[in-house]
Order: C-alpha cells, then structure tokens, then sequence
C-alpha cells in the first residue's frame, strides 16, 4: 500500500481554544478540522490548546518531546490510506492529580485571546445523572470541587472557575462546545456548569446563564484506541510516531451556530453549522452508536472481538439493518433532505472496514451511560406508537448479561463502567432470570420508571435473556422475533 501523505507547513497559530480530554477521538476529529482550517489561512487565531484531566501524562510528556506534532492514519479501506500531519495543538497540558499543570490550564482557560472551549470527557465526565441529566451533586470528585472550587479535578469545576476568573476579569465568557455523545450535549453541559456555579457564588451562575453560549454538537468518526500492532504497521510505512491515531476515512461534525465571540470558518473545512443539532444528534446516537452498543454486547457474549468480525456474519449485518429500520429509524425526524436508508447502508460499510481494529470491548464500556440515549429514549418512542423494540430488548438482556463478567462460554471479562460493583452485587444476589432482570430494569439512574413499569418492555427484555443463556447468541437471533 502506498499512502498519500499531507504535511502540515502552516505558520504556527496563537491559541485560541482550549480543549479538554486529549484523547485519541479528538486529536483525529476535532484538530483535523483546525488543521484544515489553519492550513487555508496559514495560521490565524485558532491553535489549540488541550489537556488531559485524569489520565495519560505520558502522552502530553511525548507530544512535547515531538513539539506537539503528530499524524493521523485515515484508513478507506485495507488498499486506501491518508497519512495527515497535525500541529494544530500547540500546547499540551496534564491537569490529573497531581498535575502540575492545573493553574497552567486555568491561567490558559482565563486569556482574553481564547474564546471557545471544546470538550471530549466521555459522557461520565459530566458527572450527570445518564437517565435525567441532572448534577450528581453527591458524586465524589463534583463534592471535592464544591468544597475546593479554586482547585478543580472536574470538567465542569474547571469550567467555572475558568468562568469565575473571566467574570471577576470583566474579560467576556468563552463559549463552551461539548463534543461527546450526548443528547443536546451543549444543554447538558451547561446545566452542570451552572448548578456547580450556583454551589459557589449565585451571581456568577446568573451571569454564566446570561453570557455563556453552550451551542450542542454531533460528533463522528471511528478511532479505534491505539494498539501495538497499529503503531509496527505504521512503522513500516516509514511513520514512526508513538501518538499516532489511526482510525476511519470518514468523518462529520454538525454544529449548532451559537459562538457569541467568533469561531473559526470551519465551514470552508467540512464542519455542518446549522441552526438545531437535536436531529443529527438523535440519528447519529441511536442508528450509528445503538447499533455499536448491540455489536458490542452480543458479539462479546459470542466471544467475537472486534467490529468488523461481528458484522461480517451475515445475522449480525442482518440484526442491526432490522434494528436501523424497525427500531431506530422510526423515532426520528430528519430534514428532508437526509435519507436514512442510505445513512444505514453507509454505517454498515463503514463497519466492514477491516483495517480498522474497533475492539468490541472498547465500545461495551461504560454503558450505563450510554445505555439511555442509545437505545432507552428510542424504545420509549416505539412503545408510545405501538412499535417495535425486540432488538432493543435483546441488546439489554445482552448488556445484562454481560455485566456479570464473562461471556455465554463462561470467559471472564473485565466490566469498566462507573456501576460496576452495583451491577457485580446484583448478578450476586440474584441468580433466577426474573428477579435479575426486575433489579436491573429498576436502576433509575439508567432506566426511565415509564419504560421499566412497561410490561412489555420488561417482558421482552426477559425472554431475550432466558433465550441467550439458553440456546445462545447466533440462535437466540432465529428465536426472537429480530430480523
Ligand atoms: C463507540 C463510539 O465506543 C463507543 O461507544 O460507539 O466511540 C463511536 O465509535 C463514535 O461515536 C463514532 O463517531
């Protein structure tokens, strides 16, 4: 394979936004718009500076040692490669326990000159309650930052004491542009932002309801964690680069057009900037990642690895097309201009993509988080309009089952999810299918009462259960009534 490869030779830009969460997803999402972007000015306002919150020093410590360069491997498909430059980091922090970097961060946060702050923390990061969204005021490190306010380890402490030091300033709020995959994120974040404000100073959260835009965003593209195995297959192509980020050719961001203190032109780099994400966020949370969540549980309780083996087998291909049109397709309002059918055909291509290692045991985490917007929302819909839910139901008896650590051939498996010692105590306690099913169904923060006291919810979600212990996952899909 003979890759094409895109240097990055910009002039170096003065930072102008902030980003928390250096994780793998942004630096091949978002700083590959901004790369585009300062690549069409030869500069401009906007590098980025980004910090890792709770983990990963190492990588801020080798994307100094490279002055913050790095490439992106965009995969088409096992013969079609890109090979993209990035600098458009300028900056990289290491704001965890102990990271000395946290006034550094703050000080950042606090410049006039930055004017948005983005944010990937993965949807636990909020600290939101998944079913209702609500602060989690009693959650250990929300209560350290209420009490130690000026020393935040939270995204949202951060936020306000950034905000905090702005107000007092007198510099002008920045903008607040959630990226992670949540349902009217930008609402989301703000809710947070302002009920942990209003723990510290009731002014300041009026201030920040009236002066901070908190615009919601889409986000999509696949970026598998890095592995071992990537980084030798990019060694010989001749990129010998440990911050590497291989992932998907494809890529979208659809954002809300709210930024009160400018933004970048990014619609000249492929960025969507419409007037209401709540469409887009909808399709792309309960057809693309829904069908993910259902790869990942099932597939793992059938002992398959990864992505592109699940949907190789034809049952599998056939159960998310039947959960796309059946299941998802029909809660969703889309302008006219967006076919889902063909939005269905393009996520299963893009599922195929073999050179993508997607590991299914990436995607099961944390899943009481994901849980709600992915399939729960959804199923409520349909049981409104009589629909359907099978593969819904199917998909939680799976993650059910897969909470209890190991697979249907009984190999372990770890459970990384911030519940997980609940759901350990309730595979405990319960070993009958029906008093199992009724201890999970009513953990409220997961799942809404109405959908938990349906009975046919909850009577689906236990046939499917019994039947994939019993007969097994690639006959569980003949027996239940799933494509
Ligand atoms: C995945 C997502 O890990 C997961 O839960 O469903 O990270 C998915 O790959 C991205 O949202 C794609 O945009």
């Amino acid at each position: 394979m003979t890759p094409t490869s895109i240097p990055s030779t910009h002039a170096p830009a003065p930072v102008g936004i902030v980003h928390l969460g250096l994780g793998a997803f942004h630096r091949a999402h978002q700083a590959v718009y901004l790369e585009r972007n300062l690549a069409r000015h030869d500069g401009g306002p906007w590098g980025i500076a980004s910090a890792n919150l709770r983990s990963n020093r190492q990588l801020v410590e080798l994307m100094r040692e490279r002055d913050q360069r790095y490439h992106v491997a965009e995969y088409t498909d096992s013969d079609t490669l890109t090979l993209r430059e990035i600098a458009a980091i300028r900056e990289t922090l290491y704001a965890g326990s102990g990271g000395e970097d946290l006034e550094a961060l703050l000080a950042r946060m606090s410049e006039p000159g930055v004017r948005i702050v983005t944010l990937t923390v993965t949807e636990k990061g909020y600290h939101l309650d998944p079913a209702d969204g609500r602060l989690l005021l009693d959650a250990e490190p929300i209560r350290h930052d209420i009490t130690n306010p000026t020393q935040p380890r939270t995204a949202p402490g951060m936020l306000v004491e950034a905000l905090a030091r702005r107000f007092t300033a007198g510099t002008p709020a920045f903008t607040v542009l959630c990226c992670d995959n949540m349902p009217d994120n930008g609402k989301r974040t703000r809710r947070a932002v302002i009920e942990l404000a209003r723990r510290r100073d009731e002014k300041l959260a009026e201030w920040i309801a009236d002066a901070v835009a908190f615009p919601s965003s889409m986000v999509d593209r696949i970026v598998p964690a890095m592995s071992e195995a990537e980084f030798e297959r990019l060694r010989t192509l001749g990129i010998d680069d440990p911050v590497a980020v291989a992932c998907e050719s494809f890529s979208q961001w659809v954002i809300e057009d709210d930024f009160p203190q400018g933004r970048p032109d990014w619609q000249h780099d492929g960025v969507q900037m419409v007037a209401d994400v709540a469409p887009f966020e909808a399709m792309k949370l309960r057809m693309l990642n829904g069908s993910h969540s259902l790869l990942a549980y099932l597939g793992a309780l059938a002992g398959i690895e990864t992505v592109a083996e699940a949907v190789g087998r034809p049952e599998f291909a056939a159960l998310l097309r039947g959960y796309m049109r059946r299941e998802a397709a029909p809660t969703l309002a889309m302008p006219a201009d967006i076919d889902l059918g063909a939005y269905a055909d393009r996520l299963i291509e893009r599922f195929t993509n073999d050179s993508l290692h997607h590991r299914l045991q990436q995607i099961a985490m944390d899943g009481s988080q994901k849980l709600p917007q992915r399939w729960l929302t959804g199923a409520q819909k349909q049981l409104e309009a009589d629909g359907e839910i099978a593969c819904t139901a199917l998909g939680v008896a799976a993650w059910i089952r897969y909470t209890a650590a190991s697979n249907l051939a009984g190999e372990s498996h770890p459970v990384d999810d911030p519940m997980a010692e609940t759901f350990a105590a309730l595979h405990a306690n319960h070993d009958k299918p029906e008093p199992l099913i009724a201890a999970f169904l009513a953990l409220d923060s997961v799942f809404p009462s109405e959908l938990a006291d349906d009975a046919r919810f909850s009577r689906a979600v236990l046939d499917a259960y019994r039947t994939l212990n019993e007969c097994g996952v690639e006959e569980a899909l003949t027996i239940l009534d799933v494509p």
